[in-house]
């Protein structure tokens, strides 16, 4: 009997996934930069069964790679793949856990404004869900599709909409998980006056599976807004967009998406996507900002008219313009295997860090765009080797150096481990250890992310 028997007797046998052509597809990360091996992967269909697996890995000592859709972008959601990151487990096979079976939805708490969904529950499933009560979700990314629950909690995933709604912790009203050692914490009641004890479900946010495997939880829902305007303005640099940004946010109260990109981006998505230019020129930079209410779409499209803009209020005219940004991810890794670099900086150190950038990532090929109302600039990189990391440590230093931190929202995964000194102090990082040493003493879950060898 060896580990793939126990935990076939947990959640059956089809549901232990051990032929190495599958096991392929869940050890790849989504940017092709992140690979490694696992022993099975397994896809409990409840908490009860996430437990069961969770003790039956620990007593083997087997480290556990929680995954939801697999759309991390730091490494985190695939075992690790050797090199100067690998875990103290390094030769220890990992079971990769896939939430996709836990993907229970509750009716929606119209009165409350709340929903319990399942971790695996997709960001589209959840929004389909619960749309017809009126309702979204305040987090909302281009990965909808794939991207689950779970995994944008563990992530603390922001998105396109985080300059309203915040980020994925400010949705969470509970959670339930299991820890390391197999019990199960559930607080899912939904209470928004609730000061009793230590906010845990605000601690799995950003834990990228290093605490826990979230099982379900308790969201935050928003009224659906149904009047939209979209406008895309053409900007000579990044400071002109923040401050055009910031021109716009005086205007109106309920600006919900303010993203920035770039010509080399545009000419990029347009030549793969199929595109036309946006605008009726090229521009060195663009600002696409998104407003909510009928006042709201005056006062932008008056703007519109002020500035080199596209306006659109429908919702296929909105998706016109928001393609320009949101396929800038997949046409980047259709031309290679990119080094993202997920950084932020304060506004006003937006125009000084983006001229240093082009220092710092010569003399390979740069598309830069990112959510600007949050600072968040997300940094791609094409032509270095997959492991030739020195392109990645410049661009962290200068956004340190910048004030800014080295991870605005992936997080820091396998991928920056070795960095997260340049955002957290010494202090920090010892607290930081502390937890996860109090909740998970024997390291097994998600080993080798967030933190690197044993200073961190
Ligand atoms: P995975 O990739 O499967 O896992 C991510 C991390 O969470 C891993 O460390 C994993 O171990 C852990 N994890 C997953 N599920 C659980 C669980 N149930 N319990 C405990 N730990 C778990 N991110 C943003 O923040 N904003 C964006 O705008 C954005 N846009 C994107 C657009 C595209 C096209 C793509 C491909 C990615 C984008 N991302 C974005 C990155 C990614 O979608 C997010 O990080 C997302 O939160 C990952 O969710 P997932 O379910 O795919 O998690
Ligand atoms: C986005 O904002 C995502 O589109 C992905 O966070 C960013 O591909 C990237 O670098
Ligand atoms: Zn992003």
């Amino acid at each position: 009997m060896g580990l793939s028997d126990d935990l076939a007797a947990v959640v059956g046998e089809r549901h232990v996934l051990t032929s190495q052509d599958v096991i392929d597809g869940y050890v790849t990360d989504w940017t092709r930069r992140y690979r490694g091996t696992a022993a099975c992967v397994v896809v409990p269909g409840s908490a009860a069964e996430v437990a069961e697996v969770v003790r039956a890995c620990a007593r083997r000592a087997a480290p556990i790679v929680p995954q939801g859709g697999n759309t991390g972008m730091v490494g985190g959601s695939v075992p690790w793949q050797g090199g100067p990151a690998s875990p103290d487990f390094a030769d220890a096979a990992a079971v990769v856990l896939s939430t996709h079976r836990l993907r229970g939805l509750e009716p929606v708490d119209v009165v409350a404004g709340q929903v319990t969904a399942g971790a695996g529950v997709t960001i589209a499933e959840l929004n389909a869900h619960v749309r017809p009560a009126g309702f979204s979700y305040g987090v909302d990314l281009a990965s909808r599709d794939s991207a689950t629950v779970g995994g944008t909690i563990a992530t603390n995933a922001g998105g396109v909409h985080s300059v309203r709604y915040g980020y994925t912790r400010a949705q969470l009203l509970g959670t339930e998980a299991v820890l390391a050692d197999g019990r199960i914490i559930s607080h899912l009641a939904g209470l928004t006056a609730d000061n009793a004890g230590y906010d845990l479900a605000g601690l799995l946010a950003g834990s990228e599976g290093t605490l826990g495997v979230i099982t379900a939880a308790r969201l935050r829902l928003w009224s659906a807004e149904t009047a939209l305007v979209a406008v895309l303005a053409g900007v000579d640099t990044i400071a002109a967009a923040a401050g055009l940004y910031a021109e716009i946010r005086g205007r109106t109260s309920r600006v919900q998406a303010a993203e920035y990109f770039e010509a080399a981006g545009v000419e990029l998505v347009c030549r793969v996507a199929g595109l036309p230019l946006p605008l009726d020129r090229e521009y060195p930079a663009y600002l696409l900002v998104e407003a909510a209410g009928a006042d709201a779409a005056d006062q932008l499209a008056e703007l519109g008219k002020l500035a080199d803009a596209a306006v659109a209020m429908d919702p296929a005219g909105r998706a016109r313009l928001w393609a320009y940004r949101e396929r800038h991810t997949e046409a980047i890794s259709a031309e290679g295997i990119p080094h993202k670099l997920d950084v932020a900086v304060p506004m006003s150190k937006l125009g000084p860090f983006r001229a240093a950038l082009a220092t710092a990532t010569r003399p390979y090929r740069e598309i830069v765009f990112g959510h600007i109302g949050a600072g968040n600039v997300h940094v791609n990189v094409l032509g270095p080797d997959p492991d030739d990391e020195r392109v990645d440590e410049a661009v962290l230093r200068l956004a340190a150096a910048h004030g800014g931190t080295v991870s605005a929202e992936h997080g820091i995964g396998r991928a920056k481990a070795r960095w997260l000194h340049l955002s957290r102090s010494a202090e920090e990082i010892a607290a930081m250890r502390a937890v996860k040493s109090a909740l998970d003493p024997a390291g097994l879950l998600n080993p080798g992310v967030l933190f690197c060898g044993a200073a961190g």
